[in-house]
């Protein structure tokens, strides 16, 4: 996949690395069956997904399901939270007592994890994060984190907005899932951005990543708010949910009202052809062949990266145009 930086190598990883793989390769607990051509045991993997809100999640979902795959030394427990982080807490406490080899989730929220990820440490049972960050003072509770920077995200949409739509504007803000690292991460990009200009966001409530959710909260500020310039959608199913409601209000997206969205799925590149969106910055939601590589290694006992920063790119009318027939997700 598109590349990425390594910032630091976490000391801490190598000891619980180590300590899996020594239990990795002494328990009968992890399938017990050959990588294909490696040589080395099945990994047990449980991961925890956030659930199925977005085309974004659909593709992430796919993306590690296809790659850890049997014939690629993986047996995968999957399970979806429905955006739930009491649903992601206890399917995380199913894989340590089933005794996996490593754990993989994307938290829902930033906060709360520091007693789940407490007792997969107990059980000498190392984490990677996928996607989203946890906040935690204890960087030993999790072995690497794979994911995009959402702060720079936000940011390049709010200098877009700035230099290509002028500095004084009325915007809407669709937030993502309250409390997520994205949410968060987005809002204090795009804030940094606009600072110092007359770009005001007059409005912002959260459409919780969904395609419903944006078209509600849309409708509401349409109702109440006359003079919206702008749209910012924290991700492209909001922005899409957005589109219907400013359409069902007979103003047209993209032209009467500007959108500018993060993720560039399928759907939201063609809003974008279309004239409906106006500038989308990517989002990789292909994370599988890093967590593969990174699992690998925590369960070997290498040491690994702790943070690994996946590459966005970020697209025009025009650039998408050129793109979207090749786009897989
Ligand atoms: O932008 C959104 C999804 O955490 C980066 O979650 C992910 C976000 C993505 O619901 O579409």
């Amino acid at each position: 996949m598109k590349r990425k930086t390594f910032l630091r190598a976490g000391l801490a990883t190598l000891s619980i690395a180590a300590m899996a793989a020594m239990s990795a390769c002494s328990g009968g607990d992890s399938g017990g069956g050959e990588a294909g051509g490696s040589g080395s045991e099945t990994i047990a993997l449980g991961f925890s997904q956030v659930g199925a809100e977005s085309g974004w999640r659909a593709a992430n979902t796919k993306d590690i399901q296809d790659t850890l795959t049997e014939e690629n030394g993986f047996k995968l427990s999957f399970s979806d939270a429905q955006q739930k982080q009491e649903n992601q807490i206890q399917a995380l406490r199913s894989y340590i007592a089933q005794g996996v080899d490593v754990l993989a989730f994307s938290p829902v929220v930033e906060t709360g994890w520091d007693a789940v990820l407490q007792e997969a440490k107990s059980a000498n049972i190392p984490v990677i994060l996928t996607d989203r960050a946890v906040d935690t003072t204890d960087d030993s509770l999790f072995a690497s984190f794979i994911g995009s920077d959402f702060v720079a995200e936000g940011q390049r949409a709010g200098d877009w907005v700035v230099e290509n739509l002028g500095k004084d504007l009325k915007v809407v803000e669709l937030q993502g899932t309250t409390g997520s690292a994205p949410a968060i991460d987005r809002k204090e990009g795009f804030g940094k951005a606009i600072e110092g200009t007359d770009i005001d966001i007059i409005d912002s409530q959260t459409g919780d990543f969904t395609r419903a959710g944006g078209k509600q909260v849309m409708e509401g500020f349409l109702n109440s708010h006359d003079d919206i310039d702008l749209v910012f959608a924290h991700n492209d199913d909001m922005g899409l949910g957005a589109i219907e409601a400013i359409e069902a209000a007979g103003k047209k997206p993209g032209k009467d009202i500007k959108i500018v969205t993060i993720d560039a799925v399928k759907d939201g590149m063609q809003a974008l052809v279309d004239g409906k969106i106006n500038y989308i910055v990517e989002c990789n939601p292909l994370l599988g062949e890093d967590l593969a590589e990174i699992a690998k290694k925590v369960v070997a006992g290498e040491a690994v990266e702790k943070r690994i920063v996946v590459e966005d790119a970020a697209f025009t009318q025009e650039e998408a145009a050129k793109v979207l027939a090749d786009r897989t997700y």
